[in-house]
């Protein structure tokens, strides 16, 4: 019975089949909108109450303020920060593959910028690392095959145990690709 549907004519038929009654509603519900409503026009403009143009101008300037205030705390920009500052840098290099991480250095100094560059030498790796108190400080994205490693820089506060995680999806067993730092307090 269903043969014809897959010889001759029985695909075009199956199309309009589909179709026709798809077009037939489309073009009914075109067809009421245009009688029952206008939709926004030229006149609805002039009910913009004032109240409403206020509201606006307050999103507006809660979105350019918020992005102004927190801008110092995205990654690229603390790191380019931490690179003007001239402060001595704790150089980490690390290196991503399919499923664990090679670091240069656990051992961390709290209170002073660490540079972390990463490569990856198989896949689309990523480098998460989290406070102790659970919260996600910064992730870096390790891609193959890129000339320069990914760098960024980070200033540690507290002294205590820091989770790393791979936050790119990069296989079976990317859930058990984790390691960890250690933040000591400085001695000065
Ligand atoms: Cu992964």
């Amino acid at each position: 019975m269903q043969d014809f549907l897959f010889t001759g004519w029985g695909a075009f038929w199956m199309v309009l089949f589909m179709l026709v009654p798809f077009a037939l509603v489309f073009y009914y519900v075109i067809q009421r909108k245009s009688v029952v409503g206008a939709g926004p026009g030229a006149a609805a403009r002039h009910d913009l109450s004032r109240v409403e143009g206020l509201w606006l101008g307050l999103v507006f300037i809660v979105f350019i303020g918020v992005n102004l205030a927190s801008m110092k705390y995205m990654p690229t920009i603390a790191t380019a920060r931490a690179m003007a500052s001239g402060q001595p840098l704790q150089q980490v290099d690390l290196s991503a593959k399919s499923w664990s991480y090679e670091i240069s250095k656990r051992e961390i100094v709290a209170g002073q910028p660490v540079r972390f560059s990463g490569r990856s030498t198989d896949t689309m790796h990523g480098f998460g690392v989290y406070h102790p108190d659970g919260r996600l400080l910064f992730t870096m994205m390790l891609m193959p095959g890129l000339k320069e490693p990914t760098s960024l820089v980070h200033t540690f506060r507290d002294p205590g145990k820091y989770k790393v995680r791979c936050l790119e999806y990069c296989g079976v067993a990317h859930h058990a690709m984790k390691d960890e730092l250690v933040v000591v307090a400085s001695n000065s």
